[in-house]
């Protein structure tokens, strides 16, 4: 039997010392990496050596910072959060495979950054998507203009809006303890509030620096030390189209599905909504048979006011075309089966 278990959004940030009367602004505490920790271990003490881990991105994150402090390196995350780094190290340590596939919130995460934490441990990798068996998994980001990876002129440093957006996110939340809601649902509540005239995206991004109590000249102090002001962003930014359908990936799950057979199962990340549904599609090389089943499934989060959830694909044993898909709760340390599909490939 083999097995690959997928989860994503884990959000480790810095874990800085609070000062009085800034808040943590951290989206993963103490105690849900204490939790992480024991479910790497379960994993390890109860499965077989040829399972393979799949992280599908936002696991670090040094977006989530308030505008005015450095942000943070993943070597001081990775530091800060020693309880996610020796449940993955004990895995490894068993020989079973992890991997670390890109995220917005850890866009530039690399395999040397993995090298230095895991001691050069062969069997930690990092990649933007991960294709076998059927399977393709990715965290969804690419998908969505708030947040896909950007070159070119117009962008700071590499960086979409939402890296803006986050930092001011995490500004507001240092001042206010305020709730830590993902993006893209922050991003749909203050697009319901627009009027007309600028872009959409543009019109986000000045709701939410107004907000967080930011003017026009508030510096965003950058990765590597330099500073760059609420306006210069606004004016790098101001061609951005955006879709406010971020919230729910599975049209594009159903997209990528049905530009490329082979993919019968989509696993995504990035909304924090789990989910665990068939794309039903007319096969349409044989349109007199009956519809022919896919999968979408969404590994939900593993941050502040959600049960952790994970999806798990076993190997049929007698099939080796045979794949089952599982949508995971880990609860109180123990596993259960929320929902489940099939497919073969
Ligand atoms: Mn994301």
């Amino acid at each position: 039997m083999s097995k690959r278990i997928f989860l994503s959004d884990i959000h480790m940030g810095p874990r800085r010392e609070v000062v009085s009367p800034r808040f943590d602004y951290d989206w993963l505490t103490k105690d849900e990496a204490k939790r992480l920790g024991s479910f790497f271990e379960y994993i390890k003490d109860n499965e077989a050596v040829d399972t393979e881990v799949i992280l599908v991105g936002d696991i670090l994150d040094n977006w989530i910072c308030p505008y005015n402090e450095t942000p943070p390196s993943f070597q001081e995350i990775f530091g800060a959060n020693p309880e996610v780094v020796s449940g993955i190290k004990g895995l490894l340590d068993k020989g079973m495979k992890v991997t670390f596939l890109e995220g917005n919130h850890d866009m530039y995460l690399s395999q040397a950054d993995l090298d230095t934490v895991f001691d050069g441990n062969a069997n930690v990798r990092y990649a933007e998507s991960y294709t076998d068996r059927g399977i393709h998994a990715e965290h969804g980001h690419s998908f969505d203009p708030f947040n896909e990876k950007l070159q070119g002129e117009s962008a700071i440093q590499g960086l979409p809006l939402g890296y803006f957006i986050s930092r001011a996110v995490a500004t507001k939340q240092a001042k206010e303890d305020s709730s830590k809601e993902p993006l893209c649902e922050i991003i749909k509540k203050a697009g319901a509030a627009l009027v007309g005239g600028d872009s959409i995206a543009v019109s986000v991004f000045d709701a939410i620096m107004k907000d967080a109590g930011m003017d026009s000249t508030a510096e965003f102090v950058m990765p590597g030390g330099g500073v760059v002001t609420v306006s210069q962003v606004r004016a790098a930014y101001e061609g951005t189209a955006v879709e406010l359908s971020v919230a729910d990936l599975r049209p594009k799950a159903k997209a990528l599905s049905v530009a490329e057979d082979d993919v019968k199962l989509v696993v995504f990340g990035h909304t924090h909504g789990k989910v665990i549904d068939s794309l039903d599609l007319e096969n349409p090389a044989e349109p007199l048979l009956s519809e022919y089943t896919k999968v979408y499934a969404n590994s939900g989060t593993w941050v502040k006011g959600k049960v952790p959830t994970y999806i798990e694909v076993k190997v049929d044993t007698r099939d080796n075309h045979l794949n089952y898909i599982s949508l995971m709760k880990w609860d109180d340390g123990v596993a259960s089966k929320i929902g489940s599909r099939f497919f073969s490939f």
